[in-house]
C-alpha cells in the first residue's frame, strides 16, 4: 500500500491507523499548496481531488476520502473496528461526523479567514467537541479501545491545541493516552514538520 499525506493532515489518522493496524505501507509526501508529490509527481494528476489522504492499494485500487479509507483499515484489523451487530454502521456514522461536521469546521482556521470568521469557527468547533465529549464512552469514543474514529479525532484534537482551541475534558484525556499509544508516537515522529499542514 501506498499513503499519499501532508505532514500534521487528516492524513496522520490513516498513518495512525495502519501502524495500529500493522499494515506495511509506503509514504509519499505531497505539498498540498504546488499539488507535487516529493518524488515531483503532479499530485492532481494523481488525485484530481488535490487532497489528502489517498491510499494506493497493492493492486492499484486508489482510495480517496477519509470515511473510506479508515473504514478500510478497520476492515482489514477488526480490531479498530466496532464490535457487534450494528457495529459498521455506528463507526461510519462516527467517521461521517468527523469528517462532514469537525474537520470541516475547522477549515476556516487554514484558508486565511478574517477574524470573525475564525470565531465563527471556533464556535462551530466547540458546539461539535461538545457534543462527542458528551457521547463518549471512555475512554476512547466506544470505550476501552482505540478505533480508527479515535486516530481521525485525534488529530483534529491535535489542530485544536495548535489553534489554541478549548478541548473538553473527556476528549483531552482521549488525546492524552492516544499521545502515548506507540502508533500515534511512530506517526508523528515520522511527520515531524516544523509547521502544520492542510
Ligand atoms: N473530503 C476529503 C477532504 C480531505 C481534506 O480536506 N484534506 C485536506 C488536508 S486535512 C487537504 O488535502 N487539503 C488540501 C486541498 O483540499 O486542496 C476527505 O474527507 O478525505
Amino acid at each position: 500500500m501506498k499513503l499519499y499525506y501532508s505532514p500534521g493532515a487528516c492524513s496522520l489518522a490513516a498513518r495512525i491507523s495502519l501502524h495500529e493496524a500493522g499494515i506495511a505501507a509506503e509514504f509519499e509526501r505531497v505539498d498540498l499548496k504546488a499539488k507535487i508529490t516529493e518524488t515531483g509527481r503532479d499530485y492532481i494528476a494523481i488525485n484530481p481531488a488535490g487532497s489528502v489522504p489517498m491510499l494506493v492499494l497493492d493492486d492499484g485500487a486508489a482510495i480517496t476520502e477519509n470515511v473510506a479509507v479508515l473504514d478500510l483499515i478497520a476492515s482489514h484489523e477488526p480490531r479498530l473496528g466496532v464490535s457487534g451487530p450494528l457495529g459498521r454502521t455506528r463507526l461510519i456514522e462516527m467517521l461521517s461526523y468527523l469528517s462532514t461536521e469537525l474537520h470541516i469546521a475547522f477549515k476556516p482556521f487554514w484558508h486565511g479567514a478574517s477574524g470573525s470568521e475564525k470565531q465563527d469557527a471556533a464556535d462551530a468547533v466547540a458546539k461539535r467537541l461538545n457534543l462527542l465529549e458528551s457521547r463518549i464512552a471512555e475512554p476512547y469514543l466506544f470505550g476501552s479501545d482505540f478505533t480508527v474514529a479515535d486516530a481521525y479525532l485525534f488529530v483534529m484534537l491535535r489542530w485544536a491545541k495548535a489553534f489554541r482551541l478549548p478541548i473538553p475534558p473527556r476528549l483531552l484525556n482521549l488525546f492524552e493516552l492516544a499521545s502515548e499509544r506507540n502508533a500515534v508516537r511512530q506517526a508523528l515522529t515520522e511527520e515531524a514538520e516544523p509547521a502544520l499542514n492542510a
